[in-house]
């Protein structure tokens, strides 16, 4: 297989070339995931419900996944250049798999309520630890809330050196604009949020299709969950663009990394404390103790910092946990099946 206009339309790549052996099934790229089918896009862009093999399910699988297929299956999913996860709520810990392959994400909250630096650092980590670019985008920028748009922005750049802040009036092509440098051919993004933020109403731009939104309740400025599910749209000045229904909480695992890149300045300044395992619970020569006392370093994102290590060090913990249970049962069912035959 060669790379060709249309599988590069797609965003198929030398990446996704370098994976093919001799193959006679179709390039693909998966546009949604659906309960037990998912729905792929072919280089003809023509669209077709495909079903899983017997030993894939739905939730190995990304909205932005290259894969072969046949006409009516789905057989191969390819490496991926980039994954976004976060650990499904409920009891079972378990990664679920928010988008494939993208090259930025637009992390978008509000100039209101929703504007929260713990949850945009959540979304940041995600992002950073993926390694795809994030850009922050601060919509409903025509009415702000208890502060003006620049006092925003600058809450919004403080989270992460050179980050990129977009504020804008997403009902306002013009204004959704600005989004376009990260946007084109071969380009794929994501859009994440909570519900109500103006994901949906930035497609509707981007991509010129008729999404639904909706109006958010007047009492608390939260969605309604008017998105269901991940879907992926071709743009119009092209490129894909993934929209995605508001998440109430984004819970972060294996993600150390993420945090690390985040918070490397602080990474730094722990490095040099006197005690390599310093906890920077006021041992002598604690060099994150200085910093607070110098004023060059704010308490809260330090907490923030701390917090985020606690909890990612917690879900990982327990996902590595569950696994070393599986292999602990399989065994055991596997000695008992030998037992058995003997
Ligand atoms: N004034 C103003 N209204 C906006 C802006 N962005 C979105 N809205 C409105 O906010 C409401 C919610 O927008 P949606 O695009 O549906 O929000 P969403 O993020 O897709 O929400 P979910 O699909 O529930 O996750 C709609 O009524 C939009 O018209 C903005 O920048 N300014
Ligand atoms: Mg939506
Ligand atoms: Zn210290």
């Amino acid at each position: 297989l060669v790379l060709t206009p249309a599988l590069a339309y797609l965003g198929w790549g030398p990446f996704e070339d370098a994976q093919l052996g001799n193959t006679d099934f179709h390039p693909i790229r998966l546009a949604e995931i659906r309960r037990s089918t998912v729905l792929a896009l072919y280089p003809d862009l023509s669209r077709r419900e495909l079903s899983l093999p017997g030993a894939m399910s739905a939730g190995d699988l990304a909205v932005g996944d290259f894969a072969l297929a046949s006409d009516t299956r789905l057989e191969r999913v390819l490496d991926r250049r980039s994954l976004l996860s976060r650990r499904a709520a409920g009891h079972v810990a378990y990664a679920q798999l928010i988008a494939a392959n993208l090259d930025t994400l637009f992390i978008t909250t509000s100039c209101n309520l929703d504007f929260n630096e713990a949850r945009l650092e959540r979304y940041l980590a995600m992002a950073l630890d993926a390694g795809v670019t994030p850009v922050l985008v601060l919509t409903k920028a025509d009415q702000p809330e208890d502060m003006d748009v620049p006092a925003y922005t600058a809450r919004a750049q403080d989270l992460y050196a050179g980050l990129d802040v977009v504020a804008m009036n997403a009902k306002e092509g013009v204004q959704v604009a600005q989004l376009l440098p990260w946007c084109g051919a071969g380009k794929t993004v994501a859009l994440v949020g909570s519900s109500g933020v103006g994901k949906s109403t930035i497609t509707r731009v981007l991509t010129g299709l008729d999404i639904a939104t909706q109006d958010i309740r007047e009492d608390d400025a939260k969605g309604r969950h008017t998105t269901t599910a991940r879907s992926m749209y071709p743009m119009l000045q092209g490129g894909w663009l993934i929209d995605t229904p508001g998440m109430r909480e984004l819970a972060l695992q294996d993600a150390g990394d993420g945090i690390a890149a985040l918070f490397e300045d602080l990474e730094i300044l722990a490095a040099s404390c006197k005690f390599s395992d310093c906890k920077h619970e006021g041992e002598p020569g604690c060099a994150i103790a200085a910093a607070l006392t110098d004023g060059v370093l704010d308490a809260d994102r330090l907490e923030r910092w701390r917090k985020l290590q606690a909890e990612d060090a917690r879900n990982s913990e327990s996902i590595a946990q569950m696994r070393a249970r599986g292999r602990r049962f399989r065994k055991t069912v596997k000695s008992a099946v030998k037992a058995k035959r003997r």
